[in-house]
């Protein structure tokens, strides 16, 4: 029989080895459980220059969700329109030097609240470390974003299929991070019409979206009712942009 290291382990790999004879003879059940208790984050390439590192925000979860709480005191989401007069299903805030806007007059970045005229909330260091450091790890030395937009979908929220072109360098990347129910994330191409993949994004995963994938379409479907934990029957996605 041959050993193998294993270093990370999915739950399809835990029914993988329950169903192959060989394995089941193997000694290192006890890791894999503890593994499967405590899952490690883990990495995966979704498409050329975009890396989805799984679960790699777990560890400040709490500090991020105290961050959005804090953050939505000052400038609470908001369901904003459409310049084509349609109210968004999912509502929004951010934090840090320019904020994400949408009304009747078009998409764009300002630097206050339009429901306030207040500047965004600061954004807050635990933030902009982990955007930081991920893109980091996906290979995007150097990122410093200058704005956070915070989404937040309740059952039935849903984003439809867009590209994120009103940042003005796309070199630079964007960090996406999630926290509380799961939904599905639908990734393109450059053109409407590509192809899309789907992707189950949970709490406390973050993707890095540079290179080629910057300008891929890209859109969430709508939320099933669920409850978690951290965030009862919601879902934030936090992405950290470099605006200007
Ligand atoms: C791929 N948000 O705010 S995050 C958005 O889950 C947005 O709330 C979604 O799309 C959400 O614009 C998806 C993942 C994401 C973010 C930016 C991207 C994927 C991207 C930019 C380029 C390509
Ligand atoms: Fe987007």
């Amino acid at each position: 029989m041959e050993w193998v290291r294993i270093t990370s382990v999915t739950c399809d790999d835990m029914a993988y080895l329950f169903q192959d004879k060989q394995a089941q003879e193997v000694l290192i059940m006890d890791d894999l459980f503890a593994e499967m208790k405590s899952p490690e984050p883990s990495r995966q390439d979704l498409a050329e220059g975009a890396v989805l590192l799984r679960q790699r925000a777990l560890d400040v979860e709490d500090k991020l969700l105290d961050g959005v709480c804090q953050i939505s005191n000052r400038a609470p989401f908001r369901n904003m329109m459409t310049p084509g007069g349609f109210s968004m299903s999912v509502a929004m805030t951010n934090c840090g030097r320019a904020g994400w806007v949408t009304d009747r007059r078009g998409y764009r970045y300002q630097e206050n609240d339009p429901e306030t005229g207040q500047p965004w909330p600061e954004m807050p260091d635990v933030f902009c470390e982990l955007a930081e450091q991920a893109a980091a790890e996906a290979g995007y030395e150097g990122f410093s974003p200058d704005a956070c937009l915070i989404n937040r979908y309740e059952p039935g929220a849903r984003m439809s299929l867009h590209q994120d072109r009103d940042e003005k360098d796309f070199q630079n990347p964007i960090v996406s991070i999630s926290l509380g129910l799961p939904a599905t994330f639908q990734f393109g191409g450059l053109k409407r019409t590509d192809e899309v993949k789907k992707y189950l994004l949970q709490h406390g995963d973050v993707v890095v979206w540079g290179g080629a994938s910057r300008l891929f379409y890209h859109g969430v479907l709508t939320l099933k009712d669920g409850d978690h934990p951290k965030t009862g029957h919601v879902r934030y996605n936090l992405t950290f942009r470099k605006a200007y």
